[in-house]
């Protein structure tokens, strides 16, 4: 697996911090490529429960190089204080590099999200409050601080009042808060220079380099193709690309290198926040397995919306991702179900549509086809080859493929790395 991209193939949460955990294994680097720490991934080792945000899945492997490329935003605070916490469990963070051409999510972006979020009023966006939108902003409008900016106080200076000129405007103009202090961001900032300086280094020719030697890479997606900016749902999406092209782009390696583009499905599906879900449950069913995988956000600790696999939007998945293998995790969370749904295709207004519409408006309009599957009524934790899954459950699994249109790699029966039935 020379270079390997891991995307989330539906709205984030799909288990790609467990996959990507497992795989890092075999890894020399993993980079993180898009988002920022309104990520949460979740990895369960021998060492214990990790909730991640930033820093990336790989390490918990000493001899893995771990970026946060130049497409995530990174909150100095966030970073320091998941160091901190990973230090303290005796997880060494000597391998973990910030790209210097990432962009930081400054106080006042925190500040922003929620005002514009207030703003929104009944149309908010459920953003998980983190300034990633904001911070994204800025770095189109060219009125962001990036991680290099950081090492030279006085480019860092000028950067500040260049940007806190027009900031101040926004925040007493428009929302009547009181102007942010230069004095003050200043000294933050040089505390978080102090605190990053380390770690802060051009990455790109540094994974270029490695891609070239034929070190294993692995590109750690945050989020899911459906929350793109472009092909999401808009707006209710993310500000950033969960997509494979993302990968590219976030870490600075070009296209012809990537071999393969791994997408996580989860069995079902989940969203949290706001946007159109055609297979949404709200209902018993929904509840349980709900209650079933505990699917609460990792970052926020909302309750996730539930609903069964949605093929339309896992076709769509495939293509855009270029995807080239699937994985399906959390199999074992419908162990118990006497029968279990698939969505093959939606109805609106009259027609069935087989492909994913760009419109929310639309999309709030379909309804699911639904293809009805037996259960397999038993414990599949423990199972660690296809051979010897229940043959409602292979049943299952042949039928997301088929819907996906791309084939199955790994199959996750449980939480833990080898909680895993590897297909190929
Ligand atoms: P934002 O904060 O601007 O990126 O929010 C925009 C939309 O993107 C969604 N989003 C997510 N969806 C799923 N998982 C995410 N990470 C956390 C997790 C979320 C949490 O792992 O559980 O803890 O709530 C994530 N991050 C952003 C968000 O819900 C908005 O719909
Ligand atoms: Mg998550």
């Amino acid at each position: 697996m020379p270079v390997t991209v891991i995307v989330g193939a539906q709205w984030g949460d799909e288990g790609k911090g467990k996959v990507i955990d497992m795989l890092a294994e075999r890894a020399d680097a993993v980079v993180r490529f898009s988002g920022g720490d309104n990520a949460g991934h979740t990895v369960m080792n021998p060492g214990g429960t990790f909730k991640l945000h930033l820093v990336p899945s790989g390490v918990f492997y000493p001899d893995c190089t771990c970026v946060i490329g130049n497409g995530v935003v990174v909150n100095p605070e966030i970073f320091v204080s998941e160091r901190q916490m990973l230090n303290s469990r005796n997880v060494s963070t000597d391998n973990v590099f910030i790209s210097d051409r990432a962009h930081l999510v400054m106080p006042y972006h925190l500040q922003l999200d929620a005002l514009e979020e207030a703003a929104r009023g009944n149309k908010s966006l459920g953003t998980t409050l983190r300034g990633i939108g904001p911070a994204f902003a800025d770095k189109v409008a060219r009125m962001g601080i990036r991680a290099g900016d950081l090492l030279d106080a006085d480019v860092l200076r000028t950067r500040l009042e260049y940007v806190l000129e027009y900031k101040n405007k926004i925040l007493t103009k428009l929302y009547g808060e009181a102007p942010i202090d230069i004095e003050k961001l200043y000294d933050l900032s040089c505390s978080y220079a102090e605190q990053l300086r380390a770690n802060i280094r051009e990455t790109s020719s540094l994974l270029n380099d490695m891609v070239d030697d034929g070190k294993a890479v692995i590109l750690e997606g945050a989020q899911g193709a459906l929350l793109d900016t472009d092909f999401g749902t808009y707006p209710y999406a993310t500000s950033s690309s969960p997509l494979s092209a993302g990968g590219c782009l976030g870490a600075g390696i070009g296209p012809t290198r990537i071999d393969q583009v791994l997408g996580v499905f989860k069995a079902y599906c989940s969203r949290v926040g706001a946007g159109p879900f055609p297979t949404e449950l709200v209902d018993a069913v929904g509840d349980r397995i709900r209650d079933l995988g505990h699917e609460y956000g990792t970052t926020t600790g909302r309750p996730r919306r539930i609903g069964w696999f949605d093929g339309v939007a896992a076709r769509f998945s495939a293509r855009i991702n270029g995807m080239t293998d699937m994985a399906v995790t959390r199999l074992d969370i419908l162990d118990s179900f006497d029968e279990v749904k698939v969505c093959t295709a939606y109805r609106l207004n009259g027609d069935t549509l087989t492909d994913f519409p760009a419109e929310p408006g639309l999309l709030n309009k379909c309804s699911p086809v639904y293809e009805t599957l037996p259960g397999w009524k038993q414990t599949t934790t423990g199972i660690t080859r296809l051979d010897k899954l229940p043959k409602e459950a292979r049943s299952f699994i042949n039928r997301l493929e088929e819907l996906s249109g791309c084939p199955a790699a790994y199959v996750c029966i449980g939480p833990v790395r080898d909680q895993t039935i590897e297909l190929r």
